[in-house]
């Protein structure tokens, strides 16, 4: 069977900032505005007041400091409270075709294939802005890719899946080269008026050129070594909108948004990463420390620390698992992914890594690779 490599890799960052300080100041005034309005039905108890949020909070308990998004307008204001933009329609593009079709680029570019070399685009992603036709097959058509194209979603392991998906296709000949494209447009799903959660989340695209490692010319190119998956069901991370929403009378307004039990996500999935992690080394013949990175998935500050600290034992090289939560927020599948697109260039041939993602389903996902070139 062929080995496969990661011959390039692709980012889109979108263009609008927002800091914590701006998303608090926005929430906190809503927050002030609900109160007032409901002064009298919170004194009577039957109402909840809204809970002041804060940027300290934030930072310390995530990590987070800001975050990227598509569209600002309409997050801030309070009598929104959600991202402004136009609806889907079949004259226009949608923001993970937009999102997805620049990360591409850069992946084929540092690739140095073309697009109509590519025989396989995969689109993975937490979410999808319409079910039909594939957002893979619009990118296939706009990049000018030959071959087939196909959506996947396993929320925060969509990126992993989809690799090893590509990769997966290569060793069984039915593709080349292969492109993964991972648009995250995760704004429109938090909800902004929820101090637990409004913080949480911002957007970004990856992508990733898959191939064959004797076609592949790229320097640096990371072989494939070894996958693995895991799923176990849970609903302690959850959407439950979909498109049998419109036939209930009643659908809640919350429906389509994220949802999260966050202390029972973070007790219940660390132990299962950790062990998940020294299985697939452990059967590789390599220990944790044989890696010189880990590629982490970017939900939370604490629990890759807490990952590295079971792994390795000490925590005093910052590089071993790089953090681009801090300036990204959680990217749903794509920060394990930002994280190897910005830290792989001081690899020397020979050198290990780990790419892992782990969250909603629950799902955890990694590649173990190592550079070949
Ligand atoms: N400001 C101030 N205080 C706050 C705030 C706030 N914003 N929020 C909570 N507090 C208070 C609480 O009220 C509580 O107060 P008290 O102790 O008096 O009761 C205290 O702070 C502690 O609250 P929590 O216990 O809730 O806080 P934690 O320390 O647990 O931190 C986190 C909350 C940050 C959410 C943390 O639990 C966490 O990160 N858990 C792991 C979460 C995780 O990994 N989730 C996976 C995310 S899903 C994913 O990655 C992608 C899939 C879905 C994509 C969807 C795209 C939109």
């Amino acid at each position: 069977m062929k080995n496969t490599v990661i011959s390039g890799t692709g980012l889109f960052v979108p263009p609008n900032q927002i800091t914590n300080d701006e998303l608090v100041d926005a929430y906190n005034r809503y927050a002030e505005a609900f109160n007032q309005q409901n002064a009298e039905a919170i004194a009577a108890g039957t109402v909840e007041s809204v809970p002041f949020s804060s940027s300290e909070f934030i930072e310390k308990a995530s990590g987070i400091r800001n975050r990227y998004a598509m569209h600002k307008d309409g997050m801030l204001d309070i009598e929104r409270m959600r991202p402004r933009f136009p609806a889907t329609s079949e004259h226009s593009e949608p923001e993970v075709v937009t999102m997805g079709l620049a990360a591409a680029r850069d992946a084929l570019a540092q690739a140095g294939i073309q697009a109509s070399d590519i025989d396989l685009v995969i689109v993975t992603t937490t979410n999808n802005q319409r079910p039909y036709p594939s957002i893979a097959v619009e990118i296939q058509h706009k990049l000018g890719c030959s071959g087939y194209a196909y959506d996947m979603g396993i929320a925060c392991s969509s990126a992993t899946f989809g690799l090893i998906a590509a990769s997966n296709a290569i060793k069984a000949g039915s593709a080349r080269n292969a492109l993964v494209v991972n648009p995250e447009f995760c704004t429109p799903q938090v909800n902004l008026k929820s101090r637990d959660s409004h913080f949480i989340f911002g957007d970004v695209a990856t992508a990733a050129v898959i191939q064959a490692e004797d076609e592949a010319t790229a320097s640096p190119a990371f072989r494939i070594v070894n996958t693995r998956q895991q799923t176990l069901y849970s609903t302690n991370i959850h959407c439950l909108g979909n498109y049998s929403d419109h036939c209930q009378e009643n659908s809640a307004e919350d429906r389509p948004l994220f949802h999260q039990e966050g202390r029972k996500v973070f007790k219940e999935l660390l132990p299962l990463v950790t062990n998940f992690i020294e299985g697939q080394l452990h059967d590789n013949q390599l220990s944790p420390d044989d890696l010189k990175r880990y590629w982490l998935h970017q939900a939370n500050i604490n629990m890759n620390q807490f990952a590295v600290k079971k792994l390795l034992g000490d925590l005093s090289d910052p590089q071993r698992a790089p953090i681009v939560l801090d300036e990204f927020a959680n990217t749903a599948s794509a920060g394990s992914m930002i994280a190897f697109h910005r830290y792989h260039d001081d690899f020397a041939v020979g050198d290990k890594g780990l790419i892992c993602s782990f969250g909603a389903g629950y799902s955890i996902g990694s590649l173990l690779v190592e550079r070949c070139t």
